[in-house]
C-alpha cells in the first residue's frame, strides 16, 4: 500500500506510510516497552514488581484465512474475529510453515520448521481405530505416528511459560504427540477458558485455545445459517449447488467458532484482564477443500493472523509485511521481555508490529511432508513470487493411485470440489517446478517455471529455497527409505 489504509471501520493501515508511521511513534512513546507493565507491588528495592503479561494462543482448524469480515469477507460473520483486528494487529501476508495439522501445531508450538522438529506426519492417538478401517495401510499409520511424534530434544511454548512460573492449560486440539499435554508442559487440560482465567487471574497464565469447528464433518449451528444461493464461491471454482450448500455449512461452522473466540474474549473482559493478556489468534491451515488444504497453493498455506496486547501493541493496525505461523513464539517471547533461544527458527514480529523499516521478513517458506501419503514439496514466497518444488511429481497431490479404496472415499470427503476447480490440478507427473507471479496472477493459475522471460527470477528463487533448506539440514529423500 503507498498510502496509510483507512479501513472501513476506522482501522488504519500504517505498515507502509511514513506520516502514519510517525503518528505510530508518537502514540508508542508512550506505551513502555514490550512486557514490562502492570505492576503490582514493590521488590525489596522498592522498584515496581514486573508481573508478566497473560497469553492466550487461539489456533483455528482448517479455516481460511480471508473467512473473517475484518479479512475482506462480505458474507461469514466474524464479530469477534474483527473485534480482535480493531483493537490490535492484523498481517495480511502471514503463512503457515505446512497445511497440515499436527505438523502446523508442532511448528507453531516449538518455533521450528517441521523437517527439524520432527513432526511431519499426522499424529494419531486412534491407530488401532484407522488401522481397522483402512486395511493395508496398518504399517504406515503405526510407524509413522510413533516415528513422528514430537521429539523430546524439542522445548515448546507451555514447557518454556512454565518455567517462567506460567500456569498453563490447553483447551481442544493436541495431536503432536502419542503422550499428552500434561506431559508437556500443559497444567491442566480442557478446563472451562472463563474459570482457568479467574483462578489464576493473580498469576501469569497462558491458554491454548484449539476449537476444532472447522475441522469436517462440520457440525453446523442451527442459529448461524447461510444460504447456499447467496453466499460468494471462492474465485477458483466452477459454480455448482451440491459445492454452494457444502461451503454454507462450512461458513456457518466458521462463524460458530467465532462465537466461542468470542466467549474467550469476554472472559478475559469480565475477570478484568484484557489488558494484561496477549492474544494471538491463527489457523493450522487453509480449508477442506480441493486446491487448499494439504497443498502450498494460497488456500493452502496463506493464513490469518491477529495479535492484541492492549497498551503495547497498535490498535487497529494492518500490516502487508510477510509472516510465518513460525514467528510466533519468538514474537512471543519478546513480548514477554524473555531472550529468544538461538534454536528457534522463526523471528520477533514485534519490530515490524512497532513499524521498523526493513524488519520485516524477505520471504517465507512452507514444505509438505506426509498427510496421509509422502508428498515431499517445498516453497518459498516473497512479496511478488511463489517458488515451489516437488520432490515426489509422480504421485497425486490429495490422492494418489495407491491408497486403499476405503482410504480414497475418506480423503474424498475431507478434500470436497476437485471437480468445480476452473483450474485442474496438476496430475502426475506433476512439474517439478513451478513459479507463479502473485502479483499479476494472484490465483496462481499459470506456471511460469518454464518461461523464458522468468529465468532469472527461477534461478534466484531455486537458489534461496536451497539456501534454506542447507541451513536447516533439510532432507527430504531422506524419508524415503521408509516408504
Ligand atoms: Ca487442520
Amino acid at each position: 500500500m503507498a498510502d496509510g489504509r483507512k479501513e472501513p471501520d476506522g482501522l488504519i493501515n500504517l505498515s507502509r506510510h511514513s506520516s502514519s508511521r510517525r503518528e505510530f511513534l508518537r502514540l508508542s512513546a508512550g506505551l513502555g516497552s514490550a512486557g514490562l507493565v502492570h505492576a503490582a507491588s514493590l521488590t525489596a528495592a522498592g522498584e515496581p514488581q514486573r508481573r508478566r503479561p497473560n497469553i492466550v494462543l487461539i489456533f483455528l482448524d482448517d479455516q481460511g484465512w480471508d473467512l473473517a469480515g475484518c479479512y475482506g469477507n462480505p458474507v461469514v460473520k466474524t464479530p469477534n474475529t474483527d473485534r480482535l483486528a480493531k483493537e490490535g494487529v492484523r498481517f495480511t501476508k502471514a503463512f503457515v510453515t505446512t497445511p497440515s495439522c499436527s505438523a502446523s501445531r508442532a511448528s507453531l508450538l516449538t518455533g521450528r520448521y517441521p523437517h527439524s522438529n520432527g513432526v511431519i506426519s499426522l499424529i494419531q492417538w486412534h491407530v488401532p481405530m484407522l488401522k481397522k478401517m483402512f486395511p493395508g495401510w496398518e504399517k504406515s499409520w503405526e510407524e509413522r505416528t510413533y516415528r513422528h511424534s514430537l521429539r523430546h530434544s524439542e522445548t515448546i511454548i507451555p514447557q518454556q511459560l512454565k518455567r517462567l512460573g506460567y500456569k498453563t492449560a490447553i483447551s481442544g486440539k493436541w495431536h503432536v504427540s502419542v503422550e499428552p499435554p500434561t506431559a508437556w508442559g500443559f497444567d491442566e487440560v480442557n478446563p472451562d477458558p472463563a474459570e482457568f482465567f479467574k483462578r489464576n487471574g493473580n498469576n501469569p497464565f497462558f491458554l491454548y485455545y484449539c476449537p476444532e469447528d472447522t475441522h469436517r464433518p462440520f457440525r453446523t449451528s442451527p442459529d448461524i445459517q447461510y444460504d447456499p444461493e447467496k453466499i460468494p464461491l471462492p474465485p477458483y471454482f466452477n459454480d455448482d449447488p451440491e459445492l454452494r450448500r457444502d461451503l454454507a455449512s462450512y461458513y456457518s461452522v466458521v462463524s460458530n467458532q467465532d462465537r466461542r473466540i468470542g466467549t474467550v474474549l469476554n472472559a478475559l473482559d469480565d475477570n478484568g484482564l484484557a489488558e494484561s493478556t496477549i492474544v494471538v489468534l491463527s489457523s493450522d491451515n487453509g480449508p477442506p477443500y480441493a486446491r487448499a488444504k494439504m497443498t502450498l497453493y494460497d488456500w493452502g498455506v496463506h493464513t490469518l493472523l491477529i495479535m492484541r496486547y492492549p497498551g503495547q501493541l497498535p490498535a487497529g493496525m494492518v500490516v502487508d509485511e510477510l509472516a510465518s505461523t513460525v514467528d510466533i513464539f519468538p514474537t512471543l517471547l519478546e513480548l514477554i521481555n524473555v531472550p529468544i533461544p538461538q534454536e528457534l527458527q522463526g523471528i520477533s514480529l514485534v519490530s515490524v508490529m512497532k513499524t521498523q523499516e526493513g524488519a520485516g521478513r524477505k520471504e517465507v517458506f512452507c514444505e509438505t511432508n506426509y498427510h496421509v501419503f509422502y508428498n515431499p514439496m517445498r516453497c518459498v514466497i516473497t512479496d511478488r513470487w511463489k517458488y515451489i518444488r516437488s520432490f515426489r511429481p509422480e504421485i497425486d497431490l490429495h490422492i494418489p493411485e495407491e491408497c486403499p479404496p476405503k482410504l480414497k472415499d475418506f480423503l474424498s470427503k475431507d478434500i470436497v470440489g476437485q471437480k468445480n476447480l476452473k483450474v485442474p490440478l496438476p496430475v502426475p507427473p506433476r512439474p517439478k517446478e513451478e513459479l507463479f507471479d502473485l502479483e499479476q496472477d494472484p490465483l496462481e493459475t499459470r506456471n511460469l517455471a518454464e518461461h523464458p522471460e522468468c529465468q532469472e527470477t527461477l534461478a534466484t528463487l531455486r537458489q534461496r529455497l536451497e539456501q534454506w533448506m542447507r541451513d536447516t539440514n533439510d532432507n527430504p529423500m531422506e524419508e524415503m527409505k521408509y516408504l
